[in-house]
């Protein structure tokens, strides 16, 4: 990203989880204008003691933020700014402040690929944060399992999901809790309802934590006091493909390969596994590296991807079984914890 740095050029950066990428520090709001070899953090007062607390890397220099326009104009002024790049996801946000500056305004897509390449390779903190937020996740689930059973609700069950997840130290929900029983495990993005389990029901729970900005995501697929033949066999094709598709992580894999080699081990059931294998997972829930069967680029060392293969029979079924995967040297390293062997809940 630095190398996009020359004389006369900042980047600004206004996306919430690039700044907090770059400083450490979370705000809904601020600016972080980079220029030779300044980095300037504005921040207003809602942030600011925090902010002083908290960074500690010398390079930043925390400003108030009063009046942007006025801020970044003297800043352009003094040291000779020519053009500003700034990330192509504020192309659509109201960002007023940027059109009247005596300045090249570029929404560059060189800096929003800088830095999406780079936030997809995880240092050695980041995984931990990472795998702090999935062990959370996995100890509450672990709590959960003893409170499914028939009559209980979907919503019931993701409540007491989330407050234990909080309970152990979670920031929030790295996304919004999915729990679906029945019937409505066949809608993959579902949301949870009043629904009350039934003895036989599947039920699914696709979730996770965040902690340190850093978030989890698991899915897993149970069945509440019996499970018949038929939905045995589809769960056992689901953890086999997600067996297939872990084999097949490793760097500099195409990022295809993967989901090909899952979808291929369905067979003729195939056209029921509706999405992708699997996606990046960090300060944000859905990040690169994809591995969709279109995607393009290879596996890196430090990648953290989810494998999530499942099969979606509408109105009947929806079976699904997602792990976290750390890209290492030469292997991939199994970063979920959980058992996925068939469960049936008594
Ligand atoms: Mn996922």
């Amino acid at each position: 990203m630095i190398s996009l740095l020359k004389n006369g050029r900042a980047l600004l950066i206004i996306t919430p989880e690039n700044r907090r990428y770059l400083t450490g520090f979370h705000s809904s709001l601020g600016y972080l204008l980079i220029f030779n070899n300044q980095q300037i953090l504005l921040l207003d007062s809602r942030y600011f003691e925090a902010a002083k607390k908290s960074i500690t890397d010398k390079n930043i220099t925390l400003v108030l933020l009063k009046n942007i326009f006025e801020q970044l104009k003297a800043y352009i002024e003094e040291n000779g700014i020519e053009e500003i790049l700034v990330e192509t996801e504020n192309r659509y946000c109201d960002i007023e402040p940027l059109n009247d500056l005596p300045v090249n305004i570029l929404f560059s897509s060189s800096l929003s690929e800088a830095l999406t390449q780079r936030r997809a390779v995880k240092n050695e903190t980041e995984v931990k944060n990472i795998t702090k937020a999935l062990r959370i996740a996995e100890k509450a689930l672990k709590e959960t399992m003893n409170i499914i059973k028939a009559g209980v609700t979907e919503n019931e069950v993701a409540a007491y999901l989330e407050y234990k997840m909080k309970s152990f130290g979670s920031e929030n929900t790295a996304f919004e809790t999915i729990v679906l029983a029945g019937k409505r495990t066949s809608l993959p993005h579902g949301v949870p309802t009043n629904y009350k389990i039934k003895s036989g029901d599947p039920i699914l729970l696709d979730f996770g934590a965040t902690y340190n900005g850093y978030k989890s995501d698991i899915t897993r697929t149970f069945f509440v006091n019996c499970v018949s033949d038929k939905n045995a066999e589809i769960y056992n094709m689901v953890l086999n493909a997600n067996k297939i598709g872990f084999k097949e992580l490793k760097n500099d894999v195409d990022l295809y390969l993967p989901d090909l080699k899952a979808r291929e081990s369905f067979l003729d059931y195939a056209r029921y596994f509706t999405h992708s294998l699997g996606h990046g997972v960090g300060l944000e829930i859905h990040e690169s590296p994809n591995l969709s069967p279109k995607a393009k680029g290879k596996l890196t060392n430090g990648n953290i991807v989810t494998v999530e293969p499942g099969l979606y029979f509408e109105g009947k079924l929806g079976i699904r079984i997602e792990d976290m995967v750390l890209i290492t040297q030469n292997k991939a390293k199994l970063l979920t914890k959980f058992p996925k062997k068939l469960t049936v809940i008594k």
